[in-house]
């Protein structure tokens, strides 16, 4: 990294936690000495938060390396350790979903409500002939059901697969036949800018295709008609007039318990496999200890889908294990108004937020006088997942949004670490704006460079973990070879790491002076220009550190002279002067921005002012397909594209010279 890059991220602002929050936090500074001193013990103390049947006899099995098992032995029920426990102890009235439909309708389940559907769902499902082991398709809209339908396959112990409610019909197709599903549970269609979205047609299309599968249960949420055929029932027929009488059975603490298809940019999705007792260990602990929950007092938030593994891990398993009253809601952030995330917060009295920079960007652009609308001060903790988070969100999220007092954990994890792995502790760690700071307790990461050696402080690289966590992912399902290959084999267990095995993640990071770390975007994304490595999340937070600008792509395009050249777009913030020459003279203000920000070297060839840029549904920006428009390609795979007609907008203006 060239020493102007490594200015951007003297980042020197640093806020301690507040100190009442300090002061009672769940998770306190010793945590971190307690977990070195002897992290199998630490991870044997936190599985001990969850009710188990039958106690391990061995907490890792890490013989058969990089194949873990963790609780070796153990017994428990996930749904009992998510619900019935709650029940059994006194809690059942308490609020578990305050659930909030786009149109407007609400619905709310207390834990004794979600109890009961989710045995009314685990007997339907039973009679359907699902059995431990059998995997079941859930592709539902944000819906409770969607909660229940998970938790009712945990309970039997069949193994869930979430399609996201966005994919298509052959993506669809493609998860169902990965997994041989057996049943897929829908709906009719969910609520989606205003307007019906159907779900089931979808369904109709890829069941054709799927001869695994032999039932196909539809809840009733729009009430639009739908195609029926004789393996639809259902579900206010089926479930909902079952018996609400179930007894949990324990299961392995291996036993799988999901599988979720990552995204995939380019390659064929992976579906990554968890498992029971140690991915809800992690996942529970993790909710207490990142998101300091009180769940007699807080009232929690994820805006994530359930589709994506924030769902899975944040709204359903971490905050019903710990028995949180939480709230859930089905559409979009700008429907019927931009303030609608707002008004939630304000009138359900959310204490925890937990959301995306892509959406803290986006209420940049809309403007700081949206939140200030609203009452927000019941709000004392915020999160942040799912990219980079750049120094000027951050420190926009905490002052529109946080009052400029609340702390804000932004939280480094993927679909295959299952759980949190590096974030501040909201009670104990002095965060800085764009860092992820450190591991958590029970978790080894480092920066390691191409020979796998560990950088020093002040130096970047690839980030890896090298131990070995309760929540990891196990496989690759039905494809042991690839499970190796995209994670072990860059520094496996060979010579680089001394004989260890160490986990690739895939994400640049670099440690700063202080040894805390930043997370620097996928390696596929780095750019080389005239020899030097730039990170495209560093010219990113340049551009977005101007006040014109609320978010940025940036991507290295082709360059006959330094190799690679940088192209970015950019979002101007709402109040931004864009037209004509006021257009080109913000143009050569950025240009100049990130030149002096970064130095020379990082200045954009080229900048293009774009009204949006183009997302995956889980609302990552798709730098592939800015490269093909960069470089004058047609577009690859748009299929895992929110909305293809941004396109469209960026290429048109894409017309124009340097
Ligand atoms: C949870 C989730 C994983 C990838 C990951 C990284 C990026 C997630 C981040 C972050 C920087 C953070 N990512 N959180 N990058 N800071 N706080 O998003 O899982 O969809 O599998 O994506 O997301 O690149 O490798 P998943």
């Amino acid at each position: 990294m060239s020493e102007a890059l490594a200015n951007l991220l003297n980042e020197t602002r640093q806020f301690p936690p507040p100190a009442e929050l300090a002061a009672n936090a769940n998770v306190k500074a010793d945590a971190y000495d307690e977990a070195a001193a002897d992290r199998l013990a630490f991870w044997e103390r936190q599985a001990g938060r969850l009710t188990w049947a039958k106690q391990w006899d061995q907490v890792l099995d890490w013989s058969n390396a990089p194949f873990a098992k963790w609780f070796v032995g153990g017994q428990l029920n996930v749904a009992y350790n998510c619900l019935d426990r709650h029940v059994e102890a006194g809690r059942g009235d308490k609020v578990a979903i305050h659930w909030e439909g786009e149109p407007g309708d609400t619905r709310t389940f207390t834990y004794a409500d979600l109890h009961r559907l989710t045995c009314q769902a685990a007997n339907a499902l039973t009679d359907l002939g699902v059995t431990a082991g059998d995997r079941v398709a859930i592709y539902l809209p944000m819906i409770p059901e969607a909660a229940v339908a998970m938790l009712a396959c945990a309970r039997i112990g069949a193994t869930h697969s979430v399609v996201f409610g966005g994919f298509s019909a052959d993506a669809l197709t493609n998860r169902i036949q990965d997994a041989s599903a057996k049943v897929v549970i829908t709906a009719d269609g969910g609520f989606r800018r205003g307007k019906p979205s159907a779900l089931k047609p979808t369904v109709d299309e890829a069941v054709a295709k799927c001869p695994s599968v032999e039932h196909v249960l539809v809840v009733r949420r729009t009430g639009e008609d739908v195609a029926w055929s004789e393996k639809d029932h259902w579900w206010h027929e089926t479930v909902e007039t079952a018996s609400p009488e179930h007894t949990a059975q324990p299961f392995d603490a291996e036993h799988p318990l999901f599988i979720l298809y990552t995204s995939g940019t380019t390659a064929r999705p992976k579906g990554i496999l968890h498992t029971t007792g140690g991915y809800l260990t992690q996942t529970s602990y993790t909710t207490h200890a990142v998101f300091d929950l009180k769940p007699e007092t807080d009232v929690y938030w994820c805006t994530a889908d359930i589709g994506w593994v924030t769902g899975h891990s944040y709204i359903v398993y971490g905050p019903l294990s710990n028995g949180a009253t939480q709230v859930m809601y089905e559409g979009t952030p700008d429907t019927p108004h931009k303030g609608r995330l707002w008004e939630i917060v304000d009138r359900y009295k959310v204490t925890i937020l937990y959301t995306a920079p892509t959406l803290i960007r986006t209420m940049m652009k809309w403007g700081e006088d949206i939140p200030a609308g609203y009452d927000l001060s019941s709000l004392r903790l915020l999160g942040s997942v799912g990219e980079p988070i750049n120094p000027e969100a951050w420190i926009w999220y905490r002052q529109h949004i946080g009052r400029g007092e609340l702390p804000v954990v932004d939280t480094w994890w993927q679909t295959e670490t299952g759980a949190i792995m590096i974030s501040p502790l909201p009670g104990v760690t002095e965060a800085k704006p764009g860092s992820a700071m450190t591991p958590l307790p029970g978790i080894v990461a480092d920066v390691v460079d191409d020979q796998g050696a560990s950088v020093p402080n002040g130096g970047g690289g690839y980030l890896v973990l090298k131990e070995p966590w309760p929540s990891m992912l196990r496989t690759v399902w039905g494809d042991d070879n690839r499970f190796l290959e995209t994670y072990w084999s860059r520094f496996g267990a060979g010579a680089n790491s001394g004989g260890d095995w160490v986990y690739f993640a895939g994400d640049g990071a670099k440690k700063d002076d202080d040894g805390h770390i930043w997370l620097l975007g996928r390696v596929d994304d780095v750019m080389l220009v005239s020899g030097h490595n730039i990170s495209t999340t560093e010219v990113e937070s340049a551009l977005v550190s101007h006040p014109s600008v609320a978010e940025a792509a940036v991507v290295g395009a082709t360059d006959p002279t330094t190799g690679q050249a940088i192209v970015a777009f950019a979002i101007p913030r709402g109040s931004a002067e864009t037209g004509g020459e006021a257009g080109e003279q913000l143009i050569a203000d950025l240009r100049n921005h990130v030149a002096k920000t970064l130095g020379p070297i990082a200045k954009p060839r080229q900048i293009m002012l774009v009204p949006e840029l183009p997302k995956t549904r889980s609302g990552k920006i798709m730098r592939r397909l800015l490269r093909d428009v960069a470089e004058h390609r047609s577009l690859g795979d748009v299929t895992t594209l929110q909305d293809s007609s941004v396109m469209e907008l960026i290429s048109a203006g894409m017309g124009g010279g340097k």
